[in-house]
């Protein structure tokens, strides 16, 4: 089929596109208009669409090309592994040997007593297994009424009914609802919410947000708290160093089993090798995904840890949960070899001493840029803030999104995949970049954010809310 329609020109391609293929977070009638941009091919940092074009991929695909594109050990190991033991399922007392290597090797790479592994065909679908194993180990606990999840407003945690439910994206929950029994909290966004207020005594009053909402729902009835270590889909927000710290105490305080989701930020996107470490969390459960398998397969899972694992293992009771694709022996020989490049090509190493000093200097550089207002990078994931007034941190005059919709438009003209989030621009590409494609990243920012404010400033755009 590829090999056909790799052949079809680019018009007839979108027609059958806008015809047949309904596209996730997408107004379909409004892109069939436009037709979607087509990627035919992808080698280490770079992406070539049906017209040829030659694009940096600031994105990692969607956060998740972690080693890059176009790996033949990988293609190899999921050719072998096809046609060794193409399917067969974890049910029913029975086990195969990627599930268990997989497992065996994330227990390894995973902080503390993270040391069980169920695994999921996606992030969503790990966060559906997590709802489940808090509220499962509180029955087993004798305590069913502890069921409550506590989350973040912009937090984004899949698109599953659960997952979305988690999430704090309000245009998720108003297409379907949310399950019952999750309570959200404000985010730790000082850039946009913090006002006058010092960054650190910001981080503090967020996390203290937790705190309100256990007493309000009552500690007795929750179960867990979840959060990214840094929000990805929300915009790559970085929290003031204050906040986790404070997080874990309350959760620490009123027993409360802390879930990191580490679908972004694990996987050495931070400069470590979850998130988790670089941020001194110590979660009860970690949900993964994307850079598990650098997007080779679609494979996702929740790390747990021993005592919620050995109480629910010992409560003489199956866990009444399952996917069909659950260590899915392809997928997961794909992620062991994509975890055996991690290691053996020493890639965590290579973002925290090579590629992440290197990018910080030239990233927080485009803060002298007049659109930019502040820089973030942890690792290789980073944004930058655009305003019309950087003192006063100010918003546009125009529906937040606009400049950053106009501004990703001119990365795309300019053959650099550079997302929005509202009006900040986010990268985070896959962590194999090396100083000489960073230079190209920079460069390619920097005249879309040329064109973009020269764009603003001809239309009187640049005017604060
Ligand atoms: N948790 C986090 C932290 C994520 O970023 C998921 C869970 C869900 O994973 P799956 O594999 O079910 O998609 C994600 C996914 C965006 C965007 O616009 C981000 C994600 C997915 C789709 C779009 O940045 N992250």
């Amino acid at each position: 089929m590829s090999q056909i329609t790799n052949h079809l020109p680019t018009k007839e391609l979108q027609a059958l596109d806008a015809a047949h293929h309904m596209h996730p977070f997408t107004e379909d009638a409004a892109l069939a208009k436009k037709g979607a941009r087509i990627i035919t091919r992808g080698k280490g940092v770079w992406l070539t669409d049906s017209e040829g074009h030659q694009i940096l991929d600031g994105m990692a695909g969607l956060w998740c090309v972690n080693v890059g594109y176009g790996r033949k050990d990988i293609a190899d190991v999921a050719a072998r592994q096809t046609e060794e033991l193409c399917y067969y399922n974890t049910f029913f007392q029975t086990s195969h040997v990627p599930a268990i290597a997989l497992a065996a090797k994330i227990a390894e790479l995973a902080p503390g007593d993270l040391n069980h592994v169920f695994f999921a065909g996606s992030g969503s679908e790990a966060n559906d297994t997590n709802i489940r194993l808090v509220r499962r180990y509180w029955q087993a606990k004798g305590k069913p009424w502890r069921r409550t999840i506590i989350a973040r407003w912009n937090g984004y945690h899949g698109s599953t009914i659960g997952g979305g439910s988690l999430g704090g994206m309000r245009p998720i929950h108003a297409h379907g609802g949310m399950i019952d029994g999750v309570a959200h909290i404000g985010q730790p966004y000082w850039w946009a919410e913090g006002g006058d207020m010092p960054e650190d005594d910001f981080g503090l009053l967020k996390a203290q947000e937790l705190e309100a909402k256990i007493l309000e729902v009552g500690p007795d009835n929750v179960a867990a708290f979840i959060g990214e270590p840094i929000q990805g889909a929300g915009g790559v927000i970085v929290p003031p160093k204050t906040y986790w710290p404070e997080i874990q105490r309350i959760c620490d305080k009123y027993g409360i089993l802390l879930i990191a989701d580490e679908v972004i930020t694990g996987f050495g996107r931070t400069g470590d090798w979850f998130g988790s470490q670089t941020f001194g969390i110590k979660p009860h459960i970690m949900t993964i995904a994307k850079g598990l398998s650098s997007g080779y397969a679609p494979i996702g899972g929740s790390i747990i840890c021993d005592e919620v694992y050995n109480t629910i293992a010992n409560s003489g009771e199956d866990f009444n949960h399952g996917y069909t694709y659950s260590g899915h022996p392809v997928a997961a020989a794909v992620a062991l070899k994509n975890l055996e490049i991690m290691q053996d090509e020493k890639i965590v190493d290579h973002v925290k001493n090579v590629a992440h000093p290197y990018l910080k200097e030239r990233w927080e550089a485009l803060t002298d840029h007049p659109l930019v207002g502040e820089a973030k990078l942890v690792g290789l994931m980073g944004s930058i803030a655009l305003t019309p007034n950087k003192a006063k941190r100010a918003p546009f005059a125009s529906k937040p999104g606009t400049v950053g919709f106009r501004t990703r438009e001119r990365c795309f003209a300019n053959n650099l995949i550079m997302r929005h989030v509202g009006d900040r621009m986010i990268i985070a590409p896959p962590l194999v970049i090396t100083p000489a494609e960073i230079d190209v990243l920079i460069e390619r920012a920097t005249k879309s954010l040329d064109e973009s404010y020269a764009g603003l400033k001809s239309e009187g755009l640049l005017k604060a809310a």
